[in-house]
Protein backbone atom coordinates (compact mmCIF):
# COMPACT_ATOMS: atom_id res chain seq x y z
CA UNK A 1 0.00 0.00 0.00
CA UNK A 2 1.90 3.51 -0.94
CA UNK A 3 0.42 5.42 1.74
CA UNK A 4 1.83 9.08 0.37
CA UNK A 5 -0.59 8.08 -2.86
CA UNK A 6 -3.66 8.75 -1.36
CA UNK A 7 -6.26 10.75 -3.16
CA UNK A 8 -7.24 14.40 -2.02
CA UNK A 9 -10.08 16.49 -2.87
CA UNK A 10 -11.57 19.93 -1.83
CA UNK A 11 -14.79 21.39 -1.77
CA UNK A 12 -15.44 25.09 -1.86
CA UNK A 13 -18.95 25.18 -0.31
CA UNK A 14 -20.95 26.62 2.57
CA UNK A 15 -22.11 24.82 5.94
CA UNK A 16 -25.74 23.26 6.29
CA UNK A 17 -26.11 23.08 9.93
CA UNK A 18 -28.21 19.82 9.63
CA UNK A 19 -26.36 17.77 7.92
CA UNK A 20 -27.80 17.18 4.92
CA UNK A 21 -26.22 19.19 1.84
CA UNK A 22 -23.24 21.80 1.47
CA UNK A 23 -19.46 20.65 3.48
CA UNK A 24 -21.05 18.20 5.80
CA UNK A 25 -22.60 16.31 2.79
CA UNK A 26 -19.28 16.69 0.51
CA UNK A 27 -16.75 15.90 3.26
CA UNK A 28 -18.77 11.97 4.33
CA UNK A 29 -19.00 11.56 0.78
CA UNK A 30 -15.20 11.92 -0.21
CA UNK A 31 -14.91 9.87 3.00
CA UNK A 32 -17.14 6.90 1.98
CA UNK A 33 -15.71 7.19 -1.42
CA UNK A 34 -12.28 6.53 0.17
CA UNK A 35 -10.65 10.27 -0.51
CA UNK A 36 -8.97 12.70 1.65
CA UNK A 37 -11.07 15.77 2.08
CA UNK A 38 -10.92 19.12 2.75
CA UNK A 39 -12.76 22.42 2.58
CA UNK A 40 -13.03 25.95 2.16
CA UNK A 41 -16.10 27.66 3.97
CA UNK A 42 -17.78 30.06 2.57
CA UNK A 43 -21.09 29.95 3.93
CA UNK A 44 -23.00 29.51 7.44
CA UNK A 45 -26.36 28.78 6.78
CA UNK A 46 -28.81 27.91 9.94
CA UNK A 47 -31.34 25.38 8.41
CA UNK A 48 -33.02 22.07 8.99
CA UNK A 49 -35.02 19.71 6.84
CA UNK A 50 -37.16 22.29 4.84
CA UNK A 51 -36.42 25.23 6.23
CA UNK A 52 -33.30 27.72 6.21
CA UNK A 53 -33.49 30.77 8.61
CA UNK A 54 -30.50 32.29 7.60
CA UNK A 55 -27.25 32.44 6.21
CA UNK A 56 -24.01 34.64 6.50
CA UNK A 57 -21.21 34.76 3.97
CA UNK A 58 -17.50 34.14 4.70
CA UNK A 59 -15.32 37.28 3.80
CA UNK A 60 -13.97 37.00 0.40
CA UNK A 61 -10.47 37.47 1.30
CA UNK A 62 -10.87 34.57 3.93
CA UNK A 63 -12.48 31.96 1.63
CA UNK A 64 -9.14 33.08 -1.06
CA UNK A 65 -6.63 31.80 2.24
CA UNK A 66 -8.08 28.70 2.86
CA UNK A 67 -7.91 27.78 -1.18
CA UNK A 68 -4.66 28.99 -1.39
CA UNK A 69 -3.20 27.34 1.73
CA UNK A 70 -4.77 23.78 0.56
CA UNK A 71 -3.56 24.11 -2.56
CA UNK A 72 -0.08 24.82 -1.19
CA UNK A 73 0.16 22.33 1.35
CA UNK A 74 -1.61 18.87 -0.68
CA UNK A 75 -1.67 17.08 -3.82
CA UNK A 76 -5.33 17.92 -4.40
CA UNK A 77 -6.89 15.69 -7.27
CA UNK A 78 -9.88 17.31 -7.72
CA UNK A 79 -11.86 20.34 -6.67
CA UNK A 80 -15.37 21.30 -6.54
CA UNK A 81 -17.99 24.15 -5.76
CA UNK A 82 -21.03 24.21 -4.32
CA UNK A 83 -22.85 27.24 -2.69
CA UNK A 84 -20.39 29.97 -3.20
CA UNK A 85 -23.54 32.51 -1.84
CA UNK A 86 -22.62 35.90 -3.37
CA UNK A 87 -21.30 37.43 -6.40
CA UNK A 88 -17.88 38.68 -4.53
CA UNK A 89 -17.44 35.26 -3.31
CA UNK A 90 -17.90 33.94 -6.75
CA UNK A 91 -15.62 36.32 -8.48
CA UNK A 92 -12.48 35.45 -5.32
CA UNK A 93 -13.28 31.75 -6.15
CA UNK A 94 -13.01 31.87 -9.66
CA UNK A 95 -10.12 34.51 -10.25
CA UNK A 96 -8.18 32.37 -7.52
CA UNK A 97 -8.81 29.10 -10.05
CA UNK A 98 -8.18 30.80 -13.31
CA UNK A 99 -5.12 31.44 -11.75
CA UNK A 100 -3.97 27.74 -10.51
CA UNK A 101 -6.14 25.97 -13.25
CA UNK A 102 -7.10 22.82 -11.43
CA UNK A 103 -7.45 19.95 -13.96
CA UNK A 104 -10.51 18.24 -11.78
CA UNK A 105 -13.00 21.05 -11.24
CA UNK A 106 -16.61 19.85 -10.27
CA UNK A 107 -18.87 22.93 -10.74
CA UNK A 108 -22.21 22.72 -9.27
CA UNK A 109 -24.56 25.71 -9.49
CA UNK A 110 -26.52 25.48 -6.53
CA UNK A 111 -28.93 28.74 -6.59
CA UNK A 112 -31.95 27.68 -4.77
CA UNK A 113 -32.53 25.21 -1.63
CA UNK A 114 -35.10 21.83 -2.20
CA UNK A 115 -36.91 24.10 0.69
CA UNK A 116 -37.39 26.71 -2.33
CA UNK A 117 -35.22 29.25 -0.05
CA UNK A 118 -32.86 31.22 -2.14
CA UNK A 119 -28.76 30.35 -1.54
CA UNK A 120 -27.37 32.14 -4.30
CA UNK A 121 -27.97 36.05 -4.42
CA UNK A 122 -28.94 36.35 -8.26
CA UNK A 123 -26.30 39.04 -9.44
CA UNK A 124 -23.55 36.53 -8.90
CA UNK A 125 -24.93 34.12 -11.43
CA UNK A 126 -23.39 35.98 -14.33
CA UNK A 127 -20.40 35.85 -12.65
CA UNK A 128 -20.47 32.00 -12.62
CA UNK A 129 -21.29 32.26 -16.52
CA UNK A 130 -18.84 34.02 -17.37
CA UNK A 131 -16.03 33.13 -14.67
CA UNK A 132 -16.45 29.99 -13.45
CA UNK A 133 -18.17 27.81 -15.91
CA UNK A 134 -15.47 27.99 -18.38
CA UNK A 135 -12.94 26.54 -16.00
CA UNK A 136 -15.20 23.17 -15.30
CA UNK A 137 -14.29 19.60 -15.69
CA UNK A 138 -18.10 19.51 -15.33
CA UNK A 139 -20.91 21.50 -14.31
CA UNK A 140 -23.81 20.24 -12.77
CA UNK A 141 -26.95 22.03 -12.94
CA UNK A 142 -30.56 20.43 -12.05
CA UNK A 143 -33.50 21.56 -14.19
CA UNK A 144 -34.23 24.60 -11.98
CA UNK A 145 -30.85 25.65 -12.69
CA UNK A 146 -31.07 24.51 -16.24
CA UNK A 147 -34.19 27.06 -16.88
CA UNK A 148 -32.52 29.79 -14.61
CA UNK A 149 -29.47 29.56 -17.06
CA UNK A 150 -30.98 29.06 -20.81
CA UNK A 151 -34.32 31.10 -19.87
CA UNK A 152 -36.51 28.19 -21.34
CA UNK A 153 -38.68 25.15 -20.72
CA UNK A 154 -37.60 21.83 -19.35
CA UNK A 155 -40.56 19.40 -19.82
CA UNK A 156 -39.01 16.07 -20.90
CA UNK A 157 -35.76 14.11 -22.19
CA UNK A 158 -35.47 16.01 -25.52
CA UNK A 159 -35.61 19.05 -23.59
CA UNK A 160 -32.89 17.70 -21.69
CA UNK A 161 -30.95 16.34 -24.73
CA UNK A 162 -31.31 20.18 -25.93
CA UNK A 163 -30.67 22.01 -22.82
CA UNK A 164 -27.47 20.31 -22.00
CA UNK A 165 -26.11 20.76 -25.63
CA UNK A 166 -26.93 24.56 -25.82
CA UNK A 167 -25.40 24.58 -22.45
CA UNK A 168 -22.20 22.91 -23.22
CA UNK A 169 -21.86 25.37 -26.11
CA UNK A 170 -22.47 28.48 -24.31
CA UNK A 171 -20.09 27.53 -22.00
CA UNK A 172 -17.85 25.51 -23.89
CA UNK A 173 -17.60 22.81 -20.70
CA UNK A 174 -18.49 19.73 -20.42
CA UNK A 175 -22.57 19.34 -18.52
CA UNK A 176 -24.20 16.78 -16.57
CA UNK A 177 -28.22 18.08 -16.77
CA UNK A 178 -29.56 16.39 -13.75
CA UNK A 179 -33.42 14.88 -14.48
CA UNK A 180 -34.04 13.61 -11.39
CA UNK A 181 -36.78 16.50 -10.72
CA UNK A 182 -38.53 14.92 -13.83
CA UNK A 183 -42.28 13.17 -12.95
CA UNK A 184 -40.91 9.62 -14.26
CA UNK A 185 -40.40 6.70 -13.30
CA UNK A 186 -36.39 6.68 -13.95
CA UNK A 187 -34.19 9.57 -12.99
CA UNK A 188 -32.23 10.55 -15.92
CA UNK A 189 -29.25 12.44 -16.22
CA UNK A 190 -27.82 13.61 -19.58
CA UNK A 191 -23.88 14.66 -20.29
CA UNK A 192 -22.71 16.75 -23.25
CA UNK A 193 -19.26 17.27 -23.47
CA UNK A 194 -19.31 19.09 -26.61
CA UNK A 195 -19.02 15.91 -28.58
CA UNK A 196 -19.97 12.86 -26.69
CA UNK A 197 -23.57 12.68 -25.55
CA UNK A 198 -24.37 10.16 -22.77
CA UNK A 199 -27.07 9.13 -20.94
CA UNK A 200 -27.22 7.96 -17.15
CA UNK A 201 -30.00 6.42 -15.24
CA UNK A 202 -31.64 4.94 -12.61
CA UNK A 203 -35.25 3.63 -10.81
CA UNK A 204 -36.10 6.78 -9.21
CA UNK A 205 -37.00 6.73 -5.43
CA UNK A 206 -40.34 7.99 -4.50
CA UNK A 207 -41.38 9.97 -1.38
CA UNK A 208 -38.03 10.87 0.03
CA UNK A 209 -38.02 13.95 1.11
CA UNK A 210 -34.34 15.13 1.21
CA UNK A 211 -31.93 17.74 0.28
CA UNK A 212 -28.62 16.91 -0.41
CA UNK A 213 -28.36 14.76 -3.17
CA UNK A 214 -26.90 17.41 -5.61
CA UNK A 215 -24.05 18.00 -3.10
CA UNK A 216 -23.64 14.40 -2.41
CA UNK A 217 -23.62 13.48 -6.53
CA UNK A 218 -21.08 16.24 -7.32
CA UNK A 219 -18.54 15.37 -4.60
CA UNK A 220 -18.73 11.65 -5.43
CA UNK A 221 -17.74 12.84 -9.41
CA UNK A 222 -15.00 14.56 -7.86
CA UNK A 223 -14.17 11.97 -5.55
CA UNK A 224 -14.15 9.26 -8.45
CA UNK A 225 -12.07 12.15 -10.60
CA UNK A 226 -9.31 12.46 -7.80
CA UNK A 227 -9.23 8.61 -8.25
CA UNK A 228 -8.05 9.07 -11.72
CA UNK A 229 -11.34 7.87 -13.07
CA UNK A 230 -12.28 9.37 -16.38
CA UNK A 231 -15.53 11.76 -16.66
CA UNK A 232 -17.71 9.26 -17.81
CA UNK A 233 -17.02 6.49 -15.51
CA UNK A 234 -16.38 8.94 -12.57
CA UNK A 235 -20.40 9.69 -13.24
CA UNK A 236 -21.31 6.01 -13.81
CA UNK A 237 -19.77 5.18 -9.94
CA UNK A 238 -21.19 9.03 -8.21
CA UNK A 239 -24.85 8.07 -10.30
CA UNK A 240 -24.73 4.48 -8.52
CA UNK A 241 -23.42 6.12 -4.94
CA UNK A 242 -26.25 8.69 -4.68
CA UNK A 243 -28.87 5.96 -5.60
CA UNK A 244 -27.62 3.97 -3.28
CA UNK A 245 -27.74 6.54 -0.39
CA UNK A 246 -31.17 7.95 -1.16
CA UNK A 247 -32.44 4.06 -1.12
CA UNK A 248 -30.57 3.78 2.21
CA UNK A 249 -32.60 6.94 3.92
CA UNK A 250 -33.34 7.07 7.35
CA UNK A 251 -36.34 9.34 8.29
CA UNK A 252 -38.16 11.43 11.61
CA UNK A 253 -41.17 13.15 12.09
CA UNK A 254 -40.53 16.94 13.39
CA UNK A 255 -43.71 19.14 14.20
CA UNK A 256 -45.98 16.47 12.96
CA UNK A 257 -44.05 16.26 9.24
CA UNK A 258 -41.81 13.40 8.52
CA UNK A 259 -38.54 14.28 6.81
CA UNK A 260 -36.00 11.99 5.38
CA UNK A 261 -32.13 12.98 5.43
CA UNK A 262 -28.96 10.69 3.72
CA UNK A 263 -27.19 8.76 5.90
CA UNK A 264 -23.84 8.67 4.09
O1 LIG B 1 -28.74 21.51 -1.31
C1 LIG B 1 -28.16 22.70 -1.60
C2 LIG B 1 -27.35 23.29 -0.50
C3 LIG B 1 -26.02 23.50 -0.71
N1 LIG B 1 -25.20 24.05 0.20
C4 LIG B 1 -25.65 24.39 1.42
C5 LIG B 1 -26.97 24.21 1.72
C6 LIG B 1 -27.85 23.65 0.75
C7 LIG B 1 -29.23 23.40 1.05
O2 LIG B 1 -30.01 23.29 1.70
O3 LIG B 1 -27.39 24.55 2.93
C8 LIG B 1 -24.71 24.97 2.40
Amino acid sequence: LNRSSFPVALTIAGSDSSGGAGIQADLKTFAARGVYGLCAVTCIVAETPGKVSGSEATRPEMVRKQIDLLLKGFPVGAIKTGLLCNKQITATVAGFLRKNKPANLVVDPVMIATSGDPLLEPDAITVYERELFPLGRVITPNLDEAVRLLGSAINDIADMRAAARELARKYGTAVLLKGGHLPAARATDVLNDGSELREFSSAFIPNVQTHGTGCTYSAAIAAELACGLPLGRAIARAKRYVTAAIRDHFSWTTNGRTVHALKH
